[in-house]
């Protein structure tokens, strides 16, 4: 039987059935490769897949299985992939992430990820190898409802933003900038990039802007060109979003029209009406708007940098109400984002997002409570970040494997602190600021409830205090609020156990506290840590590995490195 006619007839089926029998396989073929590339109208060499900068965009539906062969065409460097909100249950080798979940994939090598996309969103995908993805190695991945099931929202047409972050300085010399005594930062980015397109050396809004900045006189086919959104008058649009950034926390806002939350993670949430948005990296939204104003005019839609003193101008694309010509660039200026130090308005923004009534509620009572201190330190004089104290470096071995098979030496069993000092005082910089460098494995029993507290502390320099958006692989979390100062106890009493929304990222506000809860029931060893690439390869992250006797076989492609590749060669050979 032909597989048109087995597809047709599972079809069939699916109507007496369930129309998850219709899932469907969908293949594809990458190389990723360095190649020249103008992103921000300045030429550079960015990480492309398939010769495409961002990456390919997957569509697929819930329930469908993935394969992605990717074969490594990077000269000298290995790469993979992970696939962001993606749960991976049952395949934790498919989560991309080096030295966790499989070996980097050498040059001119293959691996396939196969995987299931079991929950419809708004998703993402990026190098989880070094800087991978600030070197521009991220591409947007968007999971429709299976068929015959509908969003719980009405809208007539879609659009997709991936918002990133881009520097001149090449992610090498980042890297190593990083890497040194003393720590060279990075500094602010150059460009923003909306889908890989930004303007470095012109703005299109100059005639708004006190700035030197000229106007810019782009045709529409540069690589830097940016994307117009062409909209017809009284439809309701969602406009999908992710941030890739490395760094950069943003609000993005539509001029002139109110835009209602919908979806964040790939969960469902109360529609929350706002003008203006905030999104941190690793998160992602769907928003609807309604193009309800005056359709001879265009519109701006404005990203800029919130959270860090900006240095970076605002990204600009046009909303264009067609027939209207695209030409026509708005007659207001672009929507001014709220202070950037305006951490008040961050908070009560990130404190609305509630989960839609009927969404799944967190367990009452947690098993295990976990309280992670976030700090920067000073190890022999190098610069880093710190969770209770410990650094995270990576082992060659791969954890997944090396816990899989019971390899002991593979990195440092001692088990990492669940708590830090009383006496620690998150307002200061520490007294002490030396730390050291560490395995961060917790190891969770299988199907218990965990509570992490994200805490934030004072940096090394006086009065500051950073942003850090946590990103959780192979789970969603909840998010049971968050809180001002020192986690105590007694503020169990604040925490929304009602309605907290689902998310696989969460912030952590300066000198603040967040409060999460997940079920450790996906067999695997998953990377916890902060999404602001340059914080996570400085050591700000951990592991959490539960389950892993649950494991099926790993495939050996994932495991071709360190001392999981003695076991398979000494297998072989015995
Ligand atoms: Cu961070």
């Amino acid at each position: 039987m032909g597989s048109a006619r087995v597809f047709l007839l599972c079809c069939i089926l699916a109507i007496f059935f369930h129309s998850v029998l219709c899932a469907k396989s969908r293949h594809f073929k990458w190389e990723v490769e360095y190649m020249h590339w103008a992103p921000d109208c300045v030429e550079a060499v960015v990480m492309g897949i398939n010769g495409q900068f961002p990456g390919p965009t997957i569509r697929a539906r819930a329930g469908d299985n993935l394969h992605i062969e990717l074969t490594n065409k990077l000269p000298t460097e290995g790469v993979v992939i992970h696939w962001h909100g993606i749960s991976q249950f049952g395949t934790p080798w498919a989560d991309g992430t080096a030295s966790i979940s499989q070996c980097a994939i050498n040059p001119g090598e293959t691996f396939v990820y196969r995987f299931k996309v079991d929950k419809a969103g708004t998703y993402f995908y990026h190098g989880h190898y070094g800087m991978q993805r600030s070197a521009g190695l991220y591409g947007s991945l968007i999971v429709e409802v299976t068929d015959g099931e509908k969003e719980p929202f009405h809208y007539d047409g879609e659009f997709n933003l991936l918002l990133s972050d881009w520097w001149h300085k090449s992610s090498h010399e980042q890297e190593v900038d990083l890497s040194s005594n003393p720590m060279r930062w990075i500094g602010e980015p150059q460009t923003l990039l909306i889908n890989g397109r930004g303007q470095f050396n012109c703005s299109l809004a100059a005639l708004f802007s006190n700035s030197s900045s000229s106007q810019c006189n782009l045709r529409g086919s540069e690589q830097c060109a940016p994307n117009i959104l062409h909209v017809l008058p009284n439809k309701t649009y969602r406009l999908r979003i992710a941030s890739s950034t490395a760094l950069a926390s943003l609000n993005l806002a539509i001029g002139n029209h109110k835009m209602t939350l919908v979806e964040a993670d790939g969960n469902y949430l109360e529609p929350y009406s706002v003008s203006n948005m905030d999104i941190y990296s690793g998160e992602t939204y769907s928003v609807l708007f309604t193009t309800d104003q005056e359709g001879s005019k265009n519109y701006w839609i404005s990203v800029s940098v919130r959270g860090r003193e900006p240095n970076t101008p605002q990204a600009l694309i046009i909303l264009n109400y067609i027939p209207t010509s695209a030409s026509n660039l708005p007659n207001l200026p672009p929507p001014v984002a709220p202070l950037w130090n305006d951490y008040n308005y961050s908070r009560s923004f990130s404190s609305k997002i509630l989960a839609l009534k009927g969404s799944p509620k967190p367990p009452k009572k947690h098993d295990r409570r976990i309280i992670l201190l976030n700090t920067q330190n000073l190890i022999d004089g190098y610069t880093k970040w710190a969770i209770n104290n410990l650094s995270l470096v990576l082992p060659a071995t791969p954890y997944l494997g090396s816990i899989r098979y019971g390899l002991n030496n593979a990195f440092d069993h001692k088990r990492p602190p669940e708590n830090f000092g009383p006496d620690y005082d998150v307002s200061k910089p520490a007294s002490n600021q030396n730390s050291t460098y560490g395995s961060g494995v917790y190891m969770l029993n299988f199907n218990t409830t965990i509570d992490v507290i994200l805490q934030n502390a004072n940096a090394l320099q006086a009065n500051v205090s950073e942003i850090h958006p946590w990103h959780l692989h192979g789970h969603d979390f909840w998010v049971l609020g968050y809180g001002e100062g020192r986690f105590n106890e007694k503020n169990e009493t604040q925490f929304n156990l009602k309605n907290p929304p689902l998310r696989n990222t969460a912030v952590i506000f300066p000198y603040g506290w967040t409060a999460l809860r997940f079920v450790a029931d996906n067999p695997g060893a998953w990377a916890f840590h902060c999404h602001i690439e340059p914080h996570l390869h400085m050591g700000m992250g951990v592991v959490f590995a539960e389950g892993v006797q649950h494991v099926k076989k790993i495939p050996n492609e994932a495991l071709a490195c360190g001392l999981t590749a003695k076991m398979l060669m000494n297998n072989v050979h015995k």
